[in-house]
């Protein structure tokens, strides 16, 4: 039998300012910075200024007028560029609410009920997987249930996600236009930033959306267990909803710096194949979980992703003699079955 994370044993505690309590100090993992020493990193930057400027570091608006879709860097960040938190995105608080409670009342339903839906098998496209089955031979051991499934066409894959909860589908189908429409904004401001033609990438660039729901329950050994361990993401760009429990960590110059969960902010990243897209100007960022002894973590990551077939490579506008292609061309299928052989090494099989 599959042993889905439960919570019900753990009390549930609020977790506030996690990080911040963190200070400087390593553990297995790494070094975690505290935000006292993150604070010379904090610029003020719009979607666009960062993109066009390629700043090391962003935080938060110099203008919330002058960004069309009225999306903002959350103020009071400190993460490295490639990697921001949006507030004021336009996704109502009612429908962030009832994704995270959506995704809580799944994770917390009977093994009876999920075991349903877990596989291991690869080729199936809505299941959940959960670390116990693996967690003898994993290094470090992972600590973490995840349910993911296409979203985006919503048919034909709505009839394939979980009928339970009641309102899943719906709410989950309401949820990934909203964050389609809030990808479309963020992607139309990184097109303008980089000098590419407005539409870029409004088409088969980010027709399909996979969704991938994470719980990471109250771990009794949190020193020994990773959430999720470093990786960076190979689509075009990821959309995180997170409660308010701590665990995103990203890389930057080998010091991992967390991503505080602000209330109903969207935290933002790219993938690998937007860093083909742009010839290497925006690069993909490695990050982890980490987890904790008290709190259930709960998030769902919406991947925008190219349809299969598109053709990933860097943009015409983008090279020239002295900006030659970094990157060959690669269907984006292709790209997906490298990348899941070799995970952040992918990009050496694509160099120009
Ligand atoms: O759950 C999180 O905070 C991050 C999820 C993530 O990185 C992933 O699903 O690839």
């Amino acid at each position: 039998m599959i042993r889905c994370s439960g919570l019900s044993e753990h009390i549930l505690l609020l977790l506030k300012g996690f990080n911040r309590a963190f200070g400087s100090k390593r553990n297995k993992f790494g070094t975690i910075l505290s935000a006292k020493e993150l604070h010379g990193y904090y610029t003020p930057v719009s979607i666009v200024e960062w993109v066009r400027q390629k700043l090391v570091f962003v935080i938060r608006p110099r203008l919330e007028a002058a960004l069309p879709c009225g999306a903002v860097f959350a103020p009071g960040l400190h993460i490295p560029t490639r990697f921001f938190q949006v507030i004021n995105h336009g996704v109502s608080e009612n429908l962030m609410n009832e994704i995270r409670n959506v995704m809580k009342e799944f994770f917390e339903m009977s093994d009876d009920y999920k075991q349903n839906l877990y596989s291991e098998d690869p080729t199936k496209k809505c299941k959940l997987i959960t670390s116990d089955q693996r967690y003898p031979n994993q290094k470090p051991y992972l600590w973490r249930d995840a349910l993911r499934h296409p979203c985006r066409p919503l048919e034909p894959w709505q009839q394939f996600w979980p009928e339970k909860p009641t309102n899943y589908r719906e709410c989950v189908g309401n949820c990934t236009i909203e964050v389609k429409k809030l990808a479309s904004r963020i992607l139309g401001l990184i097109g303008e930033g980089l000098g590419l033609q407005a539409g870029y990438f409004d088409n088969e660039l980010t027709e399909s959306m996979l969704l991938s729901a994470s719980y990471y329950p109250p771990c009794p050994e949190p020193s020994l267990t990773l959430g999720l361990p470093k990786h960076a993401d190979p689509n075009i760009v990821t959309i995180l909803l997170q409660n308010d429990v701590y665990g995103l960590q990203v890389l930057k110059d080998g010091n991992w710096i967390g991503v505080d969960p602000l209330p109903n902010a969207f935290v933002v990243n790219c993938g690998y194949e937007l860093q083909i897209i742009s010839n290497g100007r925006l690069k993909s960022v490695q990050h982890r979980v980490i987890t904790n002894s008290s709190n259930a973590r709960i998030t769902a990551a919406f991947f925008v992703a190219p349809l299969e077939g598109a053709i990933i490579e860097p943009a015409k506008a983008l090279t020239n003699q002295i900006h030659p292609p970094l990157f060959k061309s690669v269907k984006s299928k292709d790209f997906l079955t490298q990348y899941y052989a070799s995970s952040d090494t992918v990009l050496q099989y694509f160099k120009a």
